[in-house]
């Protein structure tokens, strides 16, 4: 999978693609990510890319012209099968986005700044628009990489033990069960004895238990 994140704040995203299970997944060539900075792609003095929104009002809006030029260089390079907006007004990201956009060759993802960007640019080049949750950010870059981990990591081959994202929560609409590793026992608390039994079975209707509980307590929404 190729990733192309469109950003005026590319210092603000790179960290998390040098760490980790990200990195790694670069490393491997499963994923190659890509910045552009918007700044680039700007003819105005300063490298203007924002403007004051016709009708008036406080807040700068991110100008069409920068962002199409940005997207239609790419767009000659290789197809892509989706170009997102990153927007507090999006679809909510879940599990079921996620797995889907993961099955993408080439993605290009936009991050929002200021007021937002262009209605035109949404209209004429954005083929989805994702938001992490109902709650405000400066700007779509830390959304970006939220977006961007949940995909990587359901690329096969990311993840040492390739099943280990199947039994993740909310891949069933299930959270996950409890786990536990030594010792045996700490300050009196002792691990389920059905863990310790050796019994695959026993052990497996244990945690479809566990799961079904947690949800039921924590998020019975999940169930309806
Ligand atoms: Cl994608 N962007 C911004 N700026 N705020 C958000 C968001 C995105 N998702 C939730 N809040």
């Amino acid at each position: 999978m190729r990733i192309d994140i469109i950003t005026v704040l590319p210092e603000l995203l790179k960290s998390p693609f040098e760490a980790s299970i990200m990195k790694r997944a670069i490393e491997k060539q499963l994923v190659s990510v890509h910045f552009h900075n918007l700044r680039d792609y700007t003819e105005l003095s300063y490298n203007q890319i924002d403007d004051y929104q016709y009708g008036g009002g406080a807040g700068m809006v991110m100008m069409i012209e920068p962002i199409d030029k940005c997207i239609s260089k790419l767009k000659l390079e290789r197809h892509y099968d989706h170009i997102i907006y990153m927007t507090p007004d999006g679809e909510t990201l879940n599990q079921s986005m996620a797995n889907s956009i993961s099955l993408s060759g080439n993605i290009i993802i936009l991050c929002g700044h200021y007021k937002g960007v262009d209605q035109r640019v949404r209209d004429l080049l954005i083929t989805k628009e994702i938001s992490i949750g109902d709650y405000v950010l400066s700007g779509g870059e830390l959304a970006a990489g939220i977006l961007c981990d949940t995909i990587i990591r359901l690329i096969p081959g990311v993840l040492n033990n390739e099943t280990s994202a199947l039994t993740d929560s909310f891949q069933d609409n299930l959270l996950a069960p409890a786990v536990y590793t030594r010792p045996a026992e700490y300050k009196g608390l002792k691990v389920p004895e059905v863990l310790t039994s050796g019994d695959f079975g026993k052990i497996e209707a244990w945690r479809e238990k566990s799961a079904l509980e947690r949800t039921q307590e924590r998020r019975p929404d999940l169930l309806e």
